[in-house]
């Protein structure tokens, strides 16, 4: 029976039988090799997941493992580390950095605008931020699922096809990984971020589906793939190769942009310029940074992060993980640092932001007393699907010690944060309520 390859259940299942047939293109990493991650990476805290990783450095969160990254900076001292190859400046204040990437400070967003600055918006490097310089990008589009050769578009004839601007959070899958430990006791791999990865821009860009009409994709497409410029990712001595991750072709021709250009500026080195993919609603590694290439392919394609990685492992998933993770999910996170000191008797504004990948957010309630009251917050923005919304309270704290501001989002299809997140081994999709410390003095 011809299988559906545009409903991704189905196409997730008829990838896994290929894939276990040995049919499929591993699409440029070594099949042994990944077999081999598959084999000692299917078991809790993979050896896959843990390398691409950076350092955790969160208090109480899983100890930093030795990585094979090429990235051979050292910090001077551990208190200071560096963040190896971004490019813009991390101040403190603004930024937490954590091995190769860095986590924007939720408290900096207090006071800015719907959008997240570009000097504050959070960076995730596999490697190193390349320069790529806009005169000479060049984008091929190739592979057996176009009706000729490889099409080339330079920089200007990518401005040339019609402009598409779209407000949009782009998310790392890993986003709230650190609450899997601090918050449930429970081991995960890879980067402890707190809420901070996370930032929405107004992006502006070409249409992928154009794009890939111009190329001649035909109706055999099945999967595309974008490949990133950036340096091979070398992990425990297998050559993964370049960023990429296959995108099934009903998404690639939806709503998928090829940005260049971001809150109105060029788009920023750190951010993958001169281009790179946007993927709305889905996890971030979807929106390959400093694209250089797109496989469009008549089979399904498999690479590291649409296999070992980015899918849900643990005891709670089938035995070969979920379907590779699309979208994102629900969260909320206040705008001030994390065990602030707060005066009794005084009242405040409580400030903060809530996000949905699944839809527009409907309703976001706030308890100043660990949980056991709510109140309905006051929105700053007309909820949009693809962002998040602004959000504040009033609080006056009446007593003195230590409590737990929470903040819990419902959104228009009307799910509600949970308690607890479903537990994974690599940390993904962190959904739960966040307790956020602060003492009153
Ligand atoms: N080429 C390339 N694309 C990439 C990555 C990368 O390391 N290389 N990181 C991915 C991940 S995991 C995330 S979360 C987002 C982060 O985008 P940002 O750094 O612009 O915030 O980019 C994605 N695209
Ligand atoms: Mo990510």
């Amino acid at each position: 029976m011809p299988v559906d390859l545009s409903d991704e259940s189905q196409y997730d299942r008829a990838r896994l039988r290929q894939w276990a047939r040995g049919r499929a293109r591993s699409a440029g990493v070594d099949r042994r090799d990944l077999l081999r991650l598959f084999a000692a990476g299917a078991a809790a805290a993979g050896p896959l997941g843990a390398a691409v990783a950076a350092p955790a450095r969160a208090a109480g969160a899983t100890p930093a493992t030795p990585t094979a990254l090429a990235t051979p900076t050292t910090p001077a001292t551990p208190a200071a580390p560096a963040a190896p190859g971004i490019v813009k400046p991390l101040p403190p204040e603004l930024f937490t950095l954590r091995g190769t990437n860095a986590e924007t400070n939720f408290a900096a967003l207090r006071g800015t605008g719907h959008l997240t600055p570009l000097d504050r918006f959070f960076v995730r490097n596999h490697t190193v931020t390349p320069r790529l310089d806009a005169a000479d990008w060049r984008l091929s589009v190739w592979g057996d699922a176009l009706s000729g050769g490889p099409v080339e578009f330079s920089y200007d004839r990518l401005r040339s096809l019609p402009a598409v601007e779209r407000t949009l959070f782009i998310e790392c899958a890993g986003n709230g990984r650190s609450f899997y430990t601090t918050q449930q006791g429970q081991t995960v791999t890879g980067t402890a971020w707190t809420l901070g990865a996370i930032g929405v821009a107004r992006w502006r860009g070409a249409r992928l589906s154009d794009v890939l009409r111009r190329a001649g994709v035909t109706r055999r497409a099945v999967d595309v793939l974008p490949r990133g410029r950036d340096d091979e990712v070398v992990t425990n001595g297998v050559n993964l190769g370049r960023v990429r991750r296959p995108l099934p072709v009903s998404k690639a021709l939806d709503d998928v942009i090829l940005a260049y250009e971001m809150n109105g500026e060029p788009l920023p080195a750190d951010h993958g310029g001169p281009v790179r993919v946007v993927v709305p609603d889905w996890i971030g590694i979807s929106s390959i940074k400093w694209v250089g290439d797109i496989e469009v392919s008549a089979e399904p394609l498999y690479t590291p992060w649409n296999t070992d990685l980015y899918r849900l492992f643990g005891p709670d998933q089938p035995p070969q993980g979920s379907a590779p993770l699309t979208r994102q999910t629900l969260k909320s996170a206040f705008e001030l640092q994390s065990g602030a000191t707060v005066p009794v008797h005084r009242t405040r504004l409580l400030t903060g932001r809530s996000w949905s990948g699944a839809a527009p957010v409907h309703r976001v309630e706030v308890s100043t007393d660990g949980g056991t009251h709510w109140q309905r917050a006051r929105f700053h923005d007309v909820p949009r699907r693809g962002s998040w919304v602004r959000w504040s309270v009033p609080w006056t704290p009446r007593t003195t010690g230590p409590t737990a501001l929470l903040a819990r989002a419902t959104d228009a299809t009307g799910r509600t944060q949970p308690d607890t997140a479903a537990h994974n081994t690599q940390g993904y999709l962190f959904d739960a309520v966040v307790r956020h410390p602060v003492t009153v003095v």
